[in-house]
């Protein structure tokens, strides 16, 4: 047996979204989401306006990156709009493309937003006691369509990694947006 990691458990506030003992803490905040949004200008007076606000935060346990193990997160969304656009993470497709991802809603309502690399997009609600499952290839984004924070707890093979860039270049082809009264996907 090549590695002994032991057994461990983690605390979980299933209200507030925080993981108690974190090895990692990533903050991502307003300026961060440089370049994601569709109203740049919309996104430039959020940062001057509310002095760069932490848009979302995501708390880990270090697990090695390599095959056999899962890696498993509390992903964190603030509420709010950019423009029209509700607030959203950067969106990802994992470095090894075939791997998988579950996505459980603890608190909140969203969408999880999914595309595959032949442009093919589906949006899949998510919220308390909705699961999602990313299938192999598809990348992923959280959109938070409520008034609280979007709380997920998330769990994939360890060797994924994140390939940040491919969708940067590509986008997703549909946004989601809070148009006169109504969300709207287009
Ligand atoms: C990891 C998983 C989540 C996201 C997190 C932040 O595979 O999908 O932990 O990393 O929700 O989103 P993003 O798109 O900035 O990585
Ligand atoms: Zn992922």
């Amino acid at each position: 047996m090549p590695e002994t990691m032991q057994p461990f458990n983690v605390s979980i506030d299933l209200l507030t979204g925080i993981m108690s003992n974190p090895d990692e803490h990533l903050i991502r905040r307003a300026s961060d989401m440089r370049g994601y949004y569709a109203d740049a200008s919309a996104l430039e007076n959020l940062i001057d306006r509310e002095n760069d606000p932490v848009h979302y935060e995501v708390f880990e346990r270090t697990i090695p990156e390599v095959g056999g193990h899962l890696r498993f997160c509390i992903s964190k969304l603030q509420p709010g709009r950019v423009g029209e656009e509700y607030f959203m993470t950067k969106g990802h497709y994992h470095t090894v493309a075939h791997t998988a991802e579950v996505y459980l809603g603890i608190s909140g309502r969203g969408l999880l937003l999914n595309k595959l690399p032949s442009g093919q997009c589906q949006a899949v609600p998510i919220a308390r006691d909705l699961m999602v499952y990313v299938p192999p290839y598809w990348a992923h984004r959280s959109i938070n369509t409520g008034a609280e924070p979007l709380v997920s707890f998330c769990v994939y093979p360890a060797e994924a990694g994140h390939n940040y860039g491919d969708i940067l270049t590509e986008g997703f082809p549909k946004r989601v947006l809070f148009r006169d009264g109504h969300e709207v996907i287009e």
